[in-house]
């Protein structure tokens, strides 16, 4: 018998009995200490130390809640989701994941590899750091998850399984109200607009019909299209690094969606750091430096992206009709279409809706927070409304700096 043979939500306390009794991980004379270090909306995390020898794990443990919300009632077989995504994703992309050392189906936990070497990409960029290397991991990771999932390369009925083992309501849920709907017309009455920018988003989002259509159409685009196996909150809080290495979280969300969906979050967040940036650095030379960085790494996402995808295919493709010339170009094209098109839903939620990031709410001047929100704003309504207009990083920047230039620092 042991007192972690039926679930109960831990504490500090109990995750050190457990790594002592089921991780075959520290020495029998450790001296753990236990910290809970999450500062996430689901789940609890946890920091196991010896401080006698040093070595540490993290232990990640499901809730029945969200702990943003008890609102938010979710299956703890997201845990099973996280870590058996993390096992694969280790695979497709060696060396851009935690590595997970167990799952345990009935404590609905975790064991991981510690990251405490690194930092939240999203905290970061807020201190306006900057990682030249990060392009070029996040796109290979992009690249070999997501069209490795695909039909193109997997043999169909073995996709279909695992479309099945993927299967996400609860999560997707989440996505389907706080990013594809409330956004647009505070329909569950829990948006959190700034008040100085309320009576501006009636006017210019809430009582835009041409936006809603499009975003209506967006989220059934998210509903059906099981295009490959998609982290589904791949924003820079879900991103540990430091200079020389990037390491992707939190898989929880992951389901058979389109893969516009992940890239279109990293594009997103991306502008969430330039406008922070934009919005606080107050040294011009300081500003146009990190800033510039910003710029170049959204270009070099979206084409650096679509060279590793093309590359991949040719490596990869075995679905006899995916040779058919032009049709890897076809393809590209729609993931780029999404990829404008989700890239213009984060904006909105992340600054409309319930969830929303620290880049923008933490910048303190009220009139440069207005300005930063509407550039914002006005680049997503324009990723959305044209987003059969977007293939190369330069199209993404162009848009963002034309909304810049509309709404000129004051
Ligand atoms: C109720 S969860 C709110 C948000 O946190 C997660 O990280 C996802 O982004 C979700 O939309
Ligand atoms: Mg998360």
């Amino acid at each position: 018998m042991s007192k972690f043979d039926t679930y109960f939500l831990m504490k500090p306390a109990d995750v050190i009995d457990y790594a002592r009794e089921k991780l075959d991980f520290f020495p029998a004379d450790a001296e753990l200490e236990c910290s809970e270090i999450g500062d996430g909306n689901i789940n609890f995390i946890f920091r196991v130390v010896d401080k006698r020898g040093g070595k540490s794990v993290v232990i990640k443990q499901a809730g029945p809640t969200a702990r943003i919300s008890d609102a938010f009632v979710l299956s703890t077989d997201r845990n099973r989701i996280e870590s058996e995504i993390l096992i694969l994703e280790h695979k497709l992309a060696p060396g851009l994941v935690p590595l997970i050392y167990k799952y345990d189906e009935i404590m609905s936990c975790c064991a991981m590899e510690d990251l405490s070497d690194y930092v939240i990409m999203r905290k970061a960029l807020m201190e306006h750091q900057t990682f030249p290397l990060f392009a070029d991991h996040i796109t290979t990771f992009m690249a070999n998850t997501l069209l490795m999932t695909t039909d193109v390369v997997m043999e169909h009925k073995h996709k279909k399984d695992m479309v099945k083992r993927y299967i996400n309501p609860e999560l997707c849920e989440i996505t389907e109200d706080l990013v594809y709907t409330e956004p647009f017309n505070d329909y569950n009455g829990r948006n959190n607009v700034f008040p100085p920018n309320l009576e501006w988003v009636k006017a210019n989002v809430y009582s835009d019909a041409a936006l809603r259509l499009e975003a209506a159409k967006l989220k059934f685009e998210f509903l059906t299209n099981g295009q490959s196996l998609i982290h589904g909150d791949l924003h820079t809080g879900s991103i540990f690094i430091k200079p020389e290495s990037t390491k992707i979280i939190d898989p929880e969300f992951a389901f058979y969606g389109p893969m516009g969906y992940d890239t279109g979050n990293i594009v997103a967040n991306l502008i969430f750091a330039w406008a922070n940036g934009d919005a606080t650095i107050s040294d011009p030379a300081e500003r146009t430096a990190y800033c510039g960085w910003v710029e170049e790494t959204i270009v070099k996402v979206v084409d650096m992206f679509n060279e590793k995808f093309l590359a991949a295919w040719q490596a990869n493709v075995t679905e006899i009709f995916a040779r058919e010339p032009g049709f890897d170009r076809w393809y590209l094209g729609t993931v780029m279409r999404d990829t404008a098109g989700v890239a213009g839903l984060e904006l909105h939620r992340r600054i409309l809706g319930l969830a929303q990031v620290k880049d923008i709410t933490t910048i303190p001047d009220e009139a440069a927070r207005v300005r930063a929100e509407r550039i914002c704003l006005g680049a997503a309504r324009h990723y959305i409304l044209n987003r059969t207009e977007y293939q190369t990083g330069a199209d993404f920047l162009k848009t963002l700096k034309d909304f810049v230039a509309k709404y000129p620092r004051s």
